[in-house]
């Protein structure tokens, strides 16, 4: 693993070498990318993260690749200054895991979990701010995604829930990760692909052709309450509905975000505060697909495509 455990004076040795390399820049745009401090690699296995723990700041590249047997994803949260992974863990997650198992026998519904969630939340997960991370991706594939992370305290976590309804995040797939302020080096892919998010509606531009895309996801708006915006790539294989596909991206839902998954996703990108801009890449294969949100997904995010 190219950024695990770099050492920081190594880590700006590197970032500078690549600023270097940017400036005498007359190359082909396809090797123009140095992927050197500024490619972070992840792998998600069932049911943990191995990521490095601390990163450098900028433009930074996500490689997940899913080892394991269920679908993954990453959601990158950055914490409000002061605020610690463990204090996330207690004060975010143990709330989360009460309001779902409140949820899942039945205690409550939809509307009361909402106020629960409310009464039991911190102030301070207001001031939380979600950065992006890879969409959901089956087992065996990978996902790649670009983001431009400021320097600070984030949590990884990826909350698919098992069979039986644990998340994967009380299972281990909860990590805490620091930006520093060294620099990666990186920059914004070229994108083919402009997908813009608002409420509610997910508006594509570019040429969706079989072969590897690099999509760029512009957050204009998002809901003024809950998770945001996001976008994420679901294949469509014989006589799975899209209709099938919308109740099981809500975490709310009992069945939701719960294995097994009715459809294979490809990947995507969490959501980032309106103006951000993340960029993932993915490999179609001729087939039908949809782009579809998480959260929002009820609410008209989501649009089929067919890639002939
Ligand atoms: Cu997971």
């Amino acid at each position: 693993m190219i950024a695990r455990h770099l050492h920081p004076v190594l880590g700006i040795v590197l970032a500078a070498a690549s600023l270097a390399a940017c400036r005498s820049d007359d190359r082909a745009p396809a090797d123009r990318s140095p992927f050197g401090t500024d490619l972070v690699e992840v792998i998600a296995a069932d049911f943990a993260f191995e990521a490095p723990s601390e990163i450098p700041s900028g433009w930074v590249t996500f490689r997940m690749r899913n080892e394991g047997k269920e679908h993954h994803f990453f959601l990158l949260s950055r914490l409000p200054d002061g605020k610690t992974f463990e204090d996330y863990k207690e004060e975010v997650g143990t709330p989360f895991d009460t309001v779902w198992h409140a949820l899942m026998t039945g205690a409550v519904d939809k509307a009361e979990a909402g106020q629960m969630l409310g009464g039991l939340l911190p102030e301070w997960y207001a001031s939380v701010r979600q950065m992006g991370g890879a969409g959901l991706v089956a087992p065996g594939r990978s996902v790649r995604t670009t983001v431009n992370l400021e320097p600070g305290t984030y949590v990884m976590e990826c909350y698919v829930k098992t069979a039986d309804g644990t998340f994967h995040t009380s299972l281990g797939m909860m990590l805490p990760i620091t930006v520093t302020g060294v620099p990666s080096g990186g920059s914004a892919p070229d994108a083919g692909i402009e997908i813009t998010l608002s409420n509610f509606q997910i508006a594509v531009e570019g040429e969706v052709t079989p072969g590897e895309h690099t999509v760029a996801v512009h957050f204009e708006e998002h809901p003024e309450f809950g998770l945001g915006n996001d976008v994420h790539v679901v294949r469509l294989d014989d006589g799975v509905s899209v209709d099938e596909i919308v109740p099981w991206m809500d975490w709310m839902n009992v069945d939701g975000l719960r294995e097994p998954a009715p459809a294979v996703f490809v990947g995507g990108t969490q959501e980032m505060p309106v103006g951000y801009t993340a960029y993932f890449t993915v490999e179609l294969e001729p087939g039908r697909y949809a782009w579809i949100s998480e959260s929002t997904a009820g609410l008209g995010m989501v649009k089929e495509f067919t890639v002939n």
